[in-house]
């Protein structure tokens, strides 16, 4: 639009006559004038209509929430008693000269002022295309945006090549049923649940990789943690000397990324009360063995003899080492080998646990990675033991027939860490469109 000047630029313009342009937020009459503020995606403005701009007040006394307009107006400063310095434009409002409606809109089916605003999350996802609208709503993904930038800065800074993974697959990369398989012309197909192979398969030409992709799982359970599509942020590193390189790149890349939020969005944090997590310096690494033994120990609950940690034993584990390190995060390793996909390496010296590794936060998993095996000849069996075809993954067995260097990687799920940093009750209020067993869009048992 010619001549618009966006509303977070008004005070470079006090004294002068501009145009803007944007959504009517609220709308107050006092007396003879009417009040209502403006809002475009850089901010909010006061706008005051008064009696003397005949046509202009005439149209402020019948515009309501979410109509469109084209504003002119003239910046003025305001009175000294009704300065608020600490806001935007708290300190200039505008005088109303002339208002063009550009669309009018259907009266709001409920409070959508910043702090009348308080849906249950059943009716905020049926009603998402409005509750964007929301500051609040807003916030949430301009968190996640830097949650996923940053991830991307990071691994570019650190020499990772990123690639476009597929996401229909002819093989399932993570095992078990959590797959969606779909109608390929007159053939089967799936929908990715990872591109882990495909990262491998990249990382053998290119050493350092990292893909920002959905990722697809038919998640049964109708939990807080699970969606059935993930934004997956994945990497993948050649040249390791063990797994404790892969658990370090996975700590500073976290780190990195809660430091970015720390620096672009402070008022996204403030809006939704959120405090960022205590990364530590060295963030504590323990086996799950260990891991089981504090919570026998401290919460007197025997999971000493279960192949993985549940979701209790997930939040309690967080809360014991909060409390004897003040880390919101600790890695686990050493999970059974049959327990984890057939590409992670088992530990040479007991090869019953593996060298994958888990990294938790608040009582959740946000990570997941660790060493892989390269040797072509053992990644065979493992493929045998674990009762895959190994026709249907013969691209990524080619890549390892040609000498591949000690390797691992992890991918983090671009939701659970913005519902884990903002504290969000629901995943689901972390994923724009969220996907599940239940709602694609519009609740599927409608
Ligand atoms: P994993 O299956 O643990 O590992 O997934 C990695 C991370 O992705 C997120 N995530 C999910 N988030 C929401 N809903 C889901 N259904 C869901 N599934 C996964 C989590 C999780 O930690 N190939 C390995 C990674 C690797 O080894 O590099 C993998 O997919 O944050």
């Amino acid at each position: 639009m010619k001549n618009r000047i966006f509303i977070k630029d008004l005070k470079d313009h006090v004294g002068k006559e501009v145009i803007i342009a944007g959504w009517v937020d609220v709308r107050r009459d006092q007396g003879k004038m009417v009040f209502f503020d403006m809002r475009d995606m850089t901010g909010k403005v006061q706008c005051v209509t008064l009696p003397v701009h005949t046509e202009a007040i005439e149209q402020a006394k019948h515009i309501r929430s979410e109509w469109v307009l084209k504003i002119t107006g003239l910046v003025n400063k305001r009175p000294e008693k009704n300065i608020k310095a600490s806001v935007l434009n708290g300190e200039v409002e505008l005088e109303v000269t002339n208002i063009e409606i550009l669309s009018a809109a259907k009266e709001l089916p409920f409070d959508m002022s910043l702090d009348g605003y308080n849906l249950e999350l059943v009716t905020e996802l049926d009603n998402r295309a409005l509750v964007l609208r929301h500051p609040k709503i807003q916030a949430v993904f301009k968190v996640e945006e830097t949650v996923i930038d940053s991830f991307r800065e990071f691994m570019k800074k650190n020499m990772f090549f990123e690639f476009q993974a597929p996401s229909i697959t002819p093989a399932v990369a993570e095992g078990g049923s959590e797959v969606f398989q779909i109608d390929y012309f007159d053939k089967k197909a799936f929908l990715t649940q990872s591109p882990q192979l495909y990262k491998q398969i990249v990382m053998t030409a290119f050493e350092r990789v990292f893909s920002v992709n959905k990722i697809f799982r038919a998640e049964p359970s109708a939990t807080t943690r699970h969606l059935t599509e993930v934004v997956s942020l994945d990497a993948e590193m050649a040249f390791i000397d063990g797994w404790e390189d892969i658990r370090d790149m996975a700590e500073e890349t976290v780190r990195f990324i809660l430091k970015s939020i720390k620096e672009k969005n402070a008022e996204e944090l403030k809006l939704l009360k959120a405090e960022l997590p205590t990364m530590i310096e060295k963030t504590p690494t323990i086996s799950l063995k260990e891991a089981q033994q504090k919570i026998f120990d401290n919460f007197k609950r025997d999971v000493r003899h279960e192949k993985d940690l549940n979701a209790q034993d997930e939040r309690e584990l967080c809360e014991i080492i909060k409390k004897e390190t003040g880390s919101d995060f600790v890695f686990v390793y050493g999970y059974p080998t049959r327990k984890k996909p057939f590409y992670v390496y088992p530990n040479p010296e007991n090869p019953e646990v593996n060298e994958g590794i888990d990294l938790l936060c608040r009582g959740l998993e946000w990570l997941s990675g660790g060493r892989r095996i390269n040797d072509y000849n053992q990644l065979l069996e493992h493929v045998k033991l674990w009762e895959m075809d190994p026709n249907k993954i013969k691209m990524f067995l080619e890549a390892f027939k040609y000498g591949v260097p000690p390797e691992g990687g992890f991918a983090l799920g671009a939701e659970r860490i913005t519902m884990q940093i903002l504290g969000l009750k629901n995943v689901r209020e972390a994923s724009m469109f969220p996907r599940d067993m239940e709602r694609i869009d519009e609740r599927l048992s409608q």
